[in-house]
């Protein structure tokens, strides 16, 4: 049975993540790794071991694969798009200086590392349309350079010392459960929050901009099944085109229209978000994906805007039902 970390257990992705792992092997088998100040809580707390993990601290890594006999890690620690741009220093220092601890340590330890790149390792001068598997790689955010750094790294570790690194390029990641921290896409979750609270969405990504989005249970199921692909038919590895759907701001909004017509929503442009948008591919072509590791999505926008809805009218009015008993 595997022996799992993760880094970054209570971030937007890592916190379902954890969970998800545990559902499939247990508890016990799966380390919440976090940075003091965030902590886990409620389930992700309860339902298997915890444990400071500051990824930019390679003993603090270390102490971990030690104790717990870890023989997998999903390091997902990075500052996203946006806080990226105004953090560039320390977006390097998460994703670059801590990858080098993460790949150091599997090296040694002989771990799986699965490290997340993204739609934004793509440039300006990448093909915006069905973006290829293997093509030209130039960001120009911060975000960017550290995920073209990851992909690089990590197959270098791969090929030079035979460490078992795979990952996948997320698409603009929609969840119900942690909100989102920080990214381009998050346009994408705040629209469901506002038509659930009945208020008006500003609307900070222009009309017409398309972008790969893909709903977290979808994005989860392609991390876990990468790790357990079978590694023989694996042709790449860091990091493969994931897609689900792709749309803009007025797709997302009349299909929430669909089921509550009185939602409104207006533009309000966002020079920096809309700026690395435009700089992101349309969609992406993930024909590797599903040749090499039988990737499939489950989800496509209609039916992840009824379950996002449907989630999130329980979270928000349950709670508030609760508050108020
Ligand atoms: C961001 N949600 O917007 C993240 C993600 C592809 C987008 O990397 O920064």
């Amino acid at each position: 049975m595997k022996n799992i970390l993760v880094i970054g257990a209570t971030g937007q992705i890592g916190s379902e993540l954890t969970m998800e792992l545990r559902k499939r092997y247990g508890g016990d088998h799966v380390v919440a790794g976090y940075i003091p100040g965030a902590a886990p809580c409620g389930k992700l707390k309860e339902s298997g071991p915890s444990a400071i993990v500051d990824v930019t601290d390679a003993a603090s890594i270390e102490v971990v694969i030690k104790e717990h006999g870890i023989d997998t890690i999903y390091n997902m620690a990075a500052l996203l798009s946006v806080v990226a741009e105004s953090k560039p220093v320390l977006a390097w220092k998460i994703g670059i200086d801590g990858l080098w601890n993460v790949l150091e340590i599997a090296r040694a330890y002989h771990c799986s590392v699965f490290t997340p790149s993204s739609i934004g390792s793509f440039g300006p001068e990448t093909p915006h349309m069905m973006t290829p598997q293997d093509t030209i790689q130039r960001p120009r955010t911060m975000y960017g350079v550290t995920k073209v750094t990851t992909e690089l790294l990590s197959d270098y570790y791969y090929h030079k010392y035979g460490v078992d690194t795979r990952s996948v390029r997320f698409p603009g990641i929609i969840s119900n459960v942690t909100p989102p921290g920080g990214g381009t896409t998050d346009y994408a979750v705040d629209i469901y929050y506002a038509a659930v609270r009945g208020e008006k969405f500003v609307c900070p990504i222009k009309e017409g901009t398309l972008m790969d989005m893909m709903y977290m249970p979808d994005a989860l199921n392609a991390s876990i099944s990468l790790m357990e692909a079978d590694p023989t038919r694996l042709m790449h590895r860091n990091s493969f085109n994931i897609a689900a759907m792709s749309f803009a701001p007025e797709t997302i909004y009349t299909s929430i229209c669909k089921q509550m017509p009185q939602f409104k929503m207006v533009y309000d442009v966002d020079p920096l978000k809309q700026s690395i948008a435009d700089s992101w591919p349309d969609s992406m072509d993930d024909t590797c994906a599903r040749q090499e590791w039988d990737w499939r999505p489950s989800y496509n926008l209609e039916s992840m805007t009824t379950d996002m809805l449907e989630k999130l009218r329980n979270k928000l009015f349950n709670k508030a039902a609760l508050v108020s008993e």
